[in-house]
């Protein structure tokens, strides 16, 4: 089966049958042709084109004439009937392809300013870069109660769609919102929320709808930051399920995150930011209650100065810390609980401040105010942490060794364990904010609302992105098998014979990554062995899966590459580091130190069976920490990818087990200019996430589908007196679709619909055109003939 992803292809099963085809390229019929800039430019056709022609005449849009080479080459797609654009659902043209899928959401968009747009089950959402009147609580109201097909498409109407299957069926609910950073799947996410808790008001548990979305604020503090391409870039995927009891009314949540950027806290490109929370904590360290954090201007430290630019326009770090901080204590989390989080969070500043000296070629040392404050506030010995910053244990079965370690290395292992403490941190707000959002009665349903990261490819791609790319070939996944199982529902409501649909499966690329000695079997091998490295794993991918595995090749130019051939598009990796950060190993005896921290939150981060502390109590007791014995850790076993698949397996589950709604956005430009569309843009995002391939799925079966009634008023003027004088209305349809198409492979008589292949609604638009344009003609002669 192919992808539809090479620019300016499209195979010809998306549009009409060959014999349909060739018909229909007759003179004002119109077509698109490919185009440099716009990607698609429509063409009005010139001179009926007969089979066997070379060359198809066309006149451009700008006045110019064009013979367009087409034998061998395919006819170019056709254009859909004016009636047709500007539908607000892509299935309903008759022609699905990607210029009529690109016109209709652009005509939408520029023209009409509409940013929803349905494709079958998806709604297609267009960010506008600009606040728009439509999110206020009267539209939540209006949209309350109704039924999808009547009110225009809003991300309104899909949570009203789950939240009435989840009352009517008794089923739990998922809104799935994917698309590329920038998007707007974060904003559309927290519309979706806010529907649930608007329609849903508990008059008994107050402020629980309250709780809900402040779950929101709070991670995003500790799990946006600024990007090139967003400032309020998710760095982690979430799944939040909100819970309802048997009236719908909500009484709850329940949050998953999946794999947070760790990389962030200790590098940030050129232009970009650490988490916000950093900033908002800088931005208040002069606050009586925060001096003894010892921080200043985000300036000063390294871990938030690097990417040149502290501050986000717009944004006022400062007010969104006690934003941050009322949102704690609305959760109910105490204020010496939120004390002991900016502590952890001031001592990450001051540890990426700790300046380590080069002591000859092969040692370093470490003594420094920062150091002395990070151990200050984590409680933790001075000397040992400078000893171990510098120096390794290396443990043979023999001896155990002490080994210096260079400056460079030291200023990793700096690194690492703050990426370490932060990841903990992050999981341990989540685990708080789900603490604090638990309830007590039974839950009856869920409705999950999923906004993770989607797709990506940079020029330099690196394990983050393999993991995001493989967490959205598992999504395409899911969506397509859904897909295919509604079509078979349809199908077999209508009483339709079911006819097999050539769909495009992503298993065999999926294999690739997780199956038995697929990438990332291969790569935890890679992990175990001591002498491992980025070159020798890559070696074996090389040797196991060049010309063996379709979806995999070698770059012709590089020798630390590998390709993987996505649903969405081919990248390219780098190998260069996928090892360190399948392991993200932090050296045990620094660990071991913050394990025997007499500062609880701090020592419980690394504790394979934490002691329980309540963030709702005001004072925390200590327990002397020092008496813990270290338990073997498991978690320092188990890689990063192996942790990934587990947790994208568990989503995989739950989701198969709710009812989907699938929200697909879309960045419009590149410059968040309002209601500007660009083209080449829209039409690698339609790629990317799977629009097309429903679309495609769609053409290859029925795509149209009217309803007898439907049909006979719009095309009563194709049929004969004597079939109009027919008592059946559906006999007559059927008994005029029957001339008018002689390939019964093009339509199915369904119970209540009549289902058309692609391009079948257009021809016969086509014929009903002509007559109209004869009947015009003969009424124009006779008006003559009274003259
Ligand atoms: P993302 O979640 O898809 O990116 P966001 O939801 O953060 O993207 O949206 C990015 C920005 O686009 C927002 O901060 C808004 O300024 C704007 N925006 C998005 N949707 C709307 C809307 N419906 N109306 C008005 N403005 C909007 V990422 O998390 O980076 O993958 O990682
Ligand atoms: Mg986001």
């Amino acid at each position: 089966c192919q992808l539809w992803s090479e620019p300016g292809s499209f195979p010809e099963a998306r549009s009409s049958g060959p014999m349909a085809l060739a018909e229909l390229y007759t003179q004002y019929n119109r077509v698109w042709i490919p185009d440099n800039e716009e990607v698609w430019q429509s063409a009005e056709i010139t001179k009926n084109y007969r089979t066997g022609d070379h060359v198809l005449h066309l006149l451009l849009e700008d006045g110019t004439e064009l013979n367009y080479p087409v034998d061998p080459a395919p006819l170019p797609p056709l254009r859909n009937p004016d009636i047709l654009v500007g539908e607000n659902d892509l299935t309903a043209l008759s022609y699905l392809h990607e210029p009529a899928v690109l016109h209709n959401l652009k005509v939408r968009f520029v023209e009409s300013k509409l940013i929803y747009t349905y494709s079958g089950i998806i709604l297609v959402a267009m960010n506008p870069y600009k606040q728009l009147p439509i999110y206020g609580d009267a539209i939540i109201h209006a949209y309350s109660g109704q039924n999808m097909g009547d009110m225009d498409p809003h991300i309104f109407a899909v949570a009203e769609e789950a939240y009435k299957q989840m009352a009517r069926n008794n089923r739990n609910q998922s809104v799935i919102v994917s698309g590329e950073s920038g998007a707007g799947k974060t904003v559309s996410a927290k519309y979706a929320m806010r529907y649930f808790a608007t329609v849903s008001k508990s008059n008994s548990n107050a402020h629980v709808e309250d709780k809900v979305l402040a779950s929101n604020p709070i991670t995003e503090a500790v799990g946006n930051a600024k990007t090139t391409r967003n400032d309020n870039s998710s760095r982690f995927g979430k799944y939040t399920e909100i819970s309802f009891d048997q009236t719908h009314q909500i009484i709850g949540a329940n949050m998953r995150t999946y794999l947070l950027e760790k990389s962030r806290v200790v590098f940030q490109s050129e232009n970009e930011r650490n988490y916000h929370i950093f900033y908002q904590l800088c931005a208040s360290a002069l606050q009586p209650e925060f001096k003894h954090l010892k921080l200043g201007h985000a300036e000063e430290f390294n871990y938030t100065r690097m990417g040149g630019n502290t501050v986000i326009e717009g944004v006022d770090d400062r007010a969104d810390m006690m934003e941050t901080q009322k949102t704690f204590t609305l959760l109910g989390l105490k204020e010496d609980f939120q004390m002991d989080v900016f502590k952890i969070l001031a001592a990450i500043l001051h540890l990426g401040n700790v300046q380590m000296t080069a002591v000859g070629d092969e040692k370093s040392s470490v003594s420094d105010k920062h150091l002395n404050i990070f151990c200050e506030l984590l409680d933790l010995d001075n000397d040992k942490v400078a000893q171990w910053l510098c120096h390794r244990k290396i443990i043979t079965t023999s001896e155990t060794v002490i080994k210096p370690m260079t400056k460079l290395q030291a200023l990793n292992a700096r690194d690492a364990l703050a990426k370490k403490i932060y990841s903990h941190l992050f999981d341990f707000i989540v685990e708080r904010i789900n603490k604090a959002l638990h309830f007590s009665g039974k839950q009856h349903t869920f409705i999950g609302v999923l906004d993770i990261y989607g797709f990506e490819t940079f020029d330099v791609n690196s394990f983050e992105q393999f993991c995001i790319n493989y967490a959205n070939e598992k999504l395409q996944q899911q969506f397509n098998l859904h897909v295919f199982k509604l079509e078979q529902e349809e199908y077999m409501k209508e009483d339709i014979p079911w006819t097999l649909i050539d769909f495009y499966d992503n298993q065999p690329v999926i294999d690739l990554i997780e199956a038995k000695m697929g990438i990332l079997e291969l790569l935890d091998e890679e992990c175990l062995l001591p002498q491992g490295t980025d070159e020798n794993w890559l070696q074996k991918l090389y040797n196991n899966y060049i010309n063996k595995n379709p979806f995999f090749q070698k770059p012709k130019m590089s020798n630390t590459s590998f390709i993987i051939q996505h649903f969405a598009d081919k990248v390219e990796y780098k190998s260069e580091g996928f090892l360190e950060k399948n392991r993200d190993t932090v050296y045990e005896v620094l660990i071991d130190i913050l394990r025997n921290s007499t500062f609880h939150l701090c020592a419980n981060f690394f504790q394979d069976h934490p002691v329980p502390i309540s963030p709702f109590r005001s004072t925390i007791t200590v327990k002397s920490a020092k008496t813990v014995v270290k338990p073997h850790n498991k978690q320092f076993r188990t890689t990063v990818g192996s942790k990934f698949r587990s947790s994208l397996y568990l989503l995989m589950e739950t989701l198969n087990a709710t009812t989907p709604h699938y929200v697909r956005c879309i960045k419009p430009n590149d410059e968040k200019l309002p209601f500007e569309f660009d083209s080449k843009r829209v039409v690698q995002q339609l790629r990317a996430c799977g629009v097309l391939e429903t679309i495609r799925i769609s053409a290859q079966s029925y795509p149209s589908r009217w309803t007898y009634i439907e049909f006979f008023s719009r095309y009563s003027i194709l049929m004969t007196q004597h079939e109009l004088s027919l008592i059946d209305k559906k006999k007559i349809c059927k008994t005029v679709l029957q001339r008018l198409i002689q390939d019964p492979n093009q339509y199915q008589f369904g119970r209540t619909k009549i289902f058309f292949r692609a391009g079948q609604v257009a021809y016969l638009e086509k014929l009903r055109s002509d007559k109209l344009r004869q009947a015009c003609i003969v009424i124009q002669k006779n008006v003559r003939s009274w003259h």
